[in-house]
């Protein structure tokens, strides 16, 4: 209904500005003056126009960066996640200083050198000192930014130290599976061939290092610590994505991908941030692969250590799950 009545007014609006133009039209016929002839006043005024759409402009960009600024992701809970915040927001604070500055020239100058008939046009074909500045300078800045990228690039994936813990990350159309390595931080060898309904990640039991495996349908970070997560496919491509982490990586059917992060808040650490007890991290899949991507979310909780051996203690390996399967139902 609400919208209904915006249409309705902005309908209106529309006619209405279409009206008085229409009359203004008419009265300048009556008083036989000539509205094809741009007069001084005209200038005048589309230059003062000119700068109120500048001040309008500034003011919407300011309003809608509050309005949603509720809606930006909370500080980064991983720790590669505050290089490229930083980097982020460095970039930002140069685009809006730049645009701030150029819009003002911009205006300024329709508003200041409107057409005048007592003044005369100079004559200025070139400047080479004028020249090499604008060029040299954001050239300058832009190597900067990217120099700066590249360093920060080349940290974030450097390889992950030896004791990392090692999380496989499976996804396929449309969940994610979480295996790890158990006691040994070892995973076992797996083989799609041998996928089936009770085997997701295709798991090669004659391997005994993936006994001690542990599979779960949520993902369990240790804070403070070093994490890879190794990535695979079982269908097409997907993307694991956890934004609080700042981590994105593309999960590619028949090759292995991998991130290393050191996760740096717990969950219950980013809920006193965010200041909502029920928050929770997610991991989503940032690929459109099928009718059920926008299902496709993984819950992830981040643990003390503490936390996270009690509850790794509290899972059953892959042996125990295959003995208790084993078992004659009673
Ligand atoms: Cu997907």
């Amino acid at each position: 209904m609400m919208t209904l009545l915006i249409l309705a007014i902005l309908v209106l609006l529309i006619i209405a500005i279409a009206r008085i133009v229409r009359i203004v039209e008419l009265a300048n016929e009556l008083s036989g003056e000539d509205d094809s002839v741009i007069n001084e006043s005209d200038n005048k005024f589309n230059g003062r126009m000119l700068f109120f759409i500048m001040f309008a402009t500034f003011g919407y960009f300011g309003w809608v960066t509050m309005k949603y600024k509720q809606f930006l992701l909370p500080e980064s809970a991983s720790v590669h996640g505050l290089a490229t915040d930083r980097m982020l927001w460095i970039t930002f604070a140069i685009i809006i200083a730049v645009f701030v500055v150029t819009q003002i020239l911009l205006f300024t100058f329709a508003f200041k050198y409107s057409h005048d008939k007592s003044r005369r046009g100079l004559f200025y074909p070139d400047d080479h000192k004028l020249e090499i500045l604008w060029t040299a300078l954001p050239t300058i800045v832009l190597i900067t930014l990217v120099g700066y990228g590249l360093m920060v690039w080349n940290k974030i994936t450097a390889p992950a130290p030896k004791d990392a813990v090692v999380i496989e990350l499976y996804g396929k159309q449309f969940d994610w599976t979480v295996r790890y390595g158990g006691k040994d931080n070892n995973l076992g060898k797996s083989n799609f061939r041998l996928i089936t309904d009770n085997n997701v990640v295709g798991i090669d039991y004659t391997d005994e290092k993936g006994k001690d495996d542990i599979i779960v349908k949520e993902l369990h970070l240790p804070v403070g610590k070093d994490v890879l997560l190794v990535l695979h496919s079982r269908d097409v491509i997907h993307s694991a994505y956890l934004p609080h982490f700042r981590t994105q990586m593309n999960c590619v059917p028949g090759m292995s991908t991998q991130f290393h992060l050191v996760p740096r808040l717990t969950t219950a650490a980013m809920r006193l941030i965010t200041k909502n007890d029920k928050f929770d991290y997610v991991l989503l899949c940032n690929k459109v692969c099928g009718v059920a991507h926008y299902n496709m979310a993984l819950k992830v909780i981040c643990d003390s250590p503490e936390e996270y051996a009690a509850w790794m203690k509290s899972q059953k390996t892959v042996a125990e799950s295959m003995s208790q399967a084993a078992e004659p139902a009673m």
